[in-house]
């Protein structure tokens, strides 16, 4: 299988992450990707490849402009107002405040945009997020051109990222801009299954009203785990997307046995809307050994359901999203990809 990936993923390296009351070093830290390549290498998984440079124009398919230019910004306005930390969300929108307007200072405008407090901007990250889209770009224009499967080293992860909104370690919703991409050289329909173990929520909003994406998300309750308010198994999709979204939300202690049977559940979804192509949001998080996470699947577990996914016989990107038990990371993001491909 084809990887792509750039060692651009390093210029995201913030300080800080507002964790349980302190501002701790991030979980979503640049040593997570170099292990998951020296993996990749270490297995002869395939070619590996740099992204080439992409025209903003496939991103705005997705992504508000105006929030575009503010990740572009934000660092800069942030420097340049005098604060000496890393740029931080203070204050929100929040119920019965004005939901419209963007605000001109630099706080208000983190506020605008973003949906948490633990991801912090910093300089370099805009031009990581930037490069982390590239590399979904590039596996996709691979498929494109002729390639059955490949990997998109993402970093940092996307699925959080909805059309104006960033956070939970995300800015470009790389596996969305990747959908649209399949879309617009003239794919029918695109399945976006996501198996991190947070919900994608910014995926789910992207094409909540849609009908040529179907979303299908494996993840922890939110109830007990971010992103908290979204994620629920009556999110059903609205409109046209009605009947196109799918959540399987899984407790505390979840084992492989209930999560694969959720995932054979989606996986029978997907063969029934027969989709032109199939993006996966490929988290490990779901490990047993996860620092923030609660399920307990194994490393052999995550061979075991790339092989199942495998069994859709689909054109098939998987794109890197989270895993923060870095020593663990590589081996279980490659063994999905190695269970595919029925090594
Ligand atoms: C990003 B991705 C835990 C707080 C969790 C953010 C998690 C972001 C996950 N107490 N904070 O989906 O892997
Ligand atoms: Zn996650």
């Amino acid at each position: 299988m084809l990887t792509v990936f750039t060692e651009n993923h390093a210029l995201r390296d913030a300080k800080t992450e507002l964790y349980g009351g302190l501002l701790v070093p991030p979980f979503e830290c640049p040593v997570r990707a170099e292990h998951v390549i020296e993996r990749v290498r270490e297995v002869k998984l395939g070619e590996i490849i740099a992204p080439r440079n992409f025209d903003i124009e496939a991103v705005t398919r997705i992504h508000d402009a105006d929030f575009i230019r503010f990740l572009e910004t934000c660092w800069e306005e942030w420097s340049a107002s005098g604060y000496e930390g890393e740029a931080i969300p203070t204050c929100w929108p929040a119920r019965g405040m004005q939901q419209e307007r963007v605000p001109h200072h630099i706080d208000g405008k983190l506020g605008h945009y973003a949906m948490a407090a633990e991801t912090s901007i910093s300089n370099g990250t805009w031009e990581a997020a930037r490069a982390s889209v590239d590399v979904a770009l590039t596996a996709q224009a691979a498929m494109r051109d002729g390639a059955r499967e490949a990997f998109a080293l993402c970093r940092p992860p996307g699925h959080h990222a909805a059309s104006d909104m960033f956070g939970g370690y995300c800015f470009i919703n790389n596996a969305s801009v990747a959908a649209q991409a399949f879309l617009d050289q003239g794919a029918a329909r695109v399945a976006l299954l996501d198996v991190d173990f947070h919900h994608g929520n910014g995926s789910q909003a992207i094409f909540y009203d849609r009908d040529d994406v179907m979303f299908l998300s494996l993840h922890g309750d939110p109830s007990d785990a971010f992103p908290h308010f979204l994620g629920y198994a009556d999110e059903t999709g609205q409109g046209a997307g009605e009947g196109y979204n799918h959540n399987y939300p899984m407790g505390p202690g979840t084992s492989f046995a209930t999560w694969g049977a959720a995932l054979e559940d989606a996986c029978q979804k997907i063969g029934n809307y027969a989709p032109d192509a199939l993006v996966v949001s490929l988290g490990v998080d779901t490990f047993e050994h996860d620092p923030i996470s609660f399920f307990k699947l194994s490393s052999d577990d995550f061979k075991r359901y790339g092989a199942t996914i495998a069994q859709l016989n689909l054109p098939t990107l998987f794109i890197m999203e989270g895993g923060y038990a870095v020593e663990e990371i590589g081996i279980n993001a490659v063994n999905v990809l190695e269970g595919y491909e029925g090594r």
